[in-house]
């Protein structure tokens, strides 16, 4: 679903490490590792992580595509180096080694684990466990928030915040004077992302009592984008369709289990007089009333802020497993369990942002072209429309 952007990630959770291209990205962008960092760490906080955020410290090295501060035009090619992988050499060597190494026999419900051994033919369930791990998501935020940079250049920012966790929710509506990267500082100063106080703090005890009892929980987050031209996207093809784009893309989360554009099912019970948005006109330009189509229609962004909500299922290693099969003896057993999150919603919140950085990045760049920035920046002041 990226036209003019491709990206691959490459990595097993507890293997060397974490390998990224990102390819089609203009030259002359201004990009630092320190600026990649920044959102990693972002990806690493949150209440109710397990013991691996503790060991690790990402940061995204940036191996070619980049000279002197800026993109080359080239692939630009990331390594994240994993450092649990010295407690792993062995259970995670390349070559064959001599000890014993236990295999991973009791799939876990909701995980790769039943569907990927059967698929590949494995008989050690951490063959599939290692890279269907969220592990992989650092680099989707590392490469992701380069296109984050490009989009940030030309005026278009990206910002999240957690609305709910397990069944407590944060009612309270984002303040109008705030940008997209306003509201991520201020979500980020929260452990669970959200802007109310006493909403953060039940959801803070709902992640306690999880976490106590065994179990994990997901939640809901809100994605919002700024600064957005008239026509990214198209109606003329299904798969030029703005909505399809992010879609697809945001989807490819395994744990992403809807999402919401705009006001997404809660239109579903209202009139039509009711969800679509008026329009006027300031002198200057066309207006609206208000944004229930969260700023994409007909498949293109309508100058209106992207909203979109994305729902995360709790993660599917619990500390008290359900009941599983062995898959050699096929005895009833406790699924297999390992450290885990009992919540990891604020993470993925940023995750989300980084996967609509993709899209919107891509996007821009199908409709306004340039091999360099200078280029896309003056394609854009000759026929961008707000
Ligand atoms: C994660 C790393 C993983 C898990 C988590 C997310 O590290 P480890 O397996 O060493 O604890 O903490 O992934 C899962 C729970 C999962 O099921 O994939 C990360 O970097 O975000």
């Amino acid at each position: 679903m990226l036209t003019r952007l491709k990206f691959l990630t490459a990595g097993e959770s507890h293997g060397q490490g974490l390998l990224g291209i990102l390819d089609g990205m203009p030259a002359g962008l201004e990009i630092s590792e320190d600026y990649i960092g920044g959102h990693l760490a972002r990806r690493q906080m949150g209440y109710g992580r397990g013991g691996r955020m503790k060991i690790e410290k990402d940061f995204g090295e940036i191996w070619c595509g980049v000279r002197h501060g800026k993109t080359l035009g080239a692939p630009v090619g990331i390594l994240v180096q994993n450092k649990d992988w010295e407690n792993w050499t062995k259970k995670m060597s390349v070559s064959p080694v001599k000890d014993h190494i236990r295999k991973v026999t009791l799939p876990r419900p909701g995980h790769a684990d039943l569907a990927g051994i059967q698929k590949y033919g494995f008989d050690d369930i951490r063959n599939v466990l290692e890279r269907s791990s969220a592990r992989e998501t650092t680099m989707r935020v590392a490469l992701g928030s380069i296109c984050r940079k490009l989009l940030e250049d030309v005026g278009i920012e990206v910002g999240s915040r957690v609305v709910q966790i397990h069944d407590v929710k944060d009612e309270s509506p984002v303040p109008d004077d705030l940008t997209p990267n306003q509201l991520s500082k201020t979500s980020d100063e929260s452990p669970v992302r959200c802007l109310d106080n006493n909403s953060e703090a039940a959801m803070i005890q709902t992640i306690d009592n999880a976490k106590k009892s065994g179990d994990s929980v997901g939640g809901i987050f809100e994605v919002i984008a700024t600064g957005l031209p008239y026509g990214l996207g198209s109606y003329t093809q299904w798969d030029r369709k703005l909505h399809a784009r992010i879609s697809a893309l945001m989807m490819s989360v395994n744990a992403f289990k809807g999402i919401e554009i705009g006001g997404g099912f809660g239109g579903s019970e209202k009139f039509g007089s009711e969800v679509h948005d008026e329009i006027g006109h300031d002198g200057e330009k066309f207006t609206r009333y208000s944004n229930n189509a969260g700023g994409i229609e007909g498949g293109m962004s309508d100058a209106q802020p992207i909203v979109l909500r994305m729902a995360m299922k709790p993660i599917p290693t619990l500390i008290k497993p359900l009941r599983s099969v062995d898959i050699h003896t096929k005895e009833v057993k406790d699924a297999h369990k390992e450290r885990t999150d009992s919540c990891a919603v604020p993470a993925a919140s940023i995750i989300a942002e980084s996967m609509l950085c993709f899209v919107l990045a891509d996007a821009l760049l199908e409709k306004f072209g340039g091999d360099s920035m200078a280029q896309l920046k003056a394609h854009m002041e000759a026929t961008a429309k707000y």
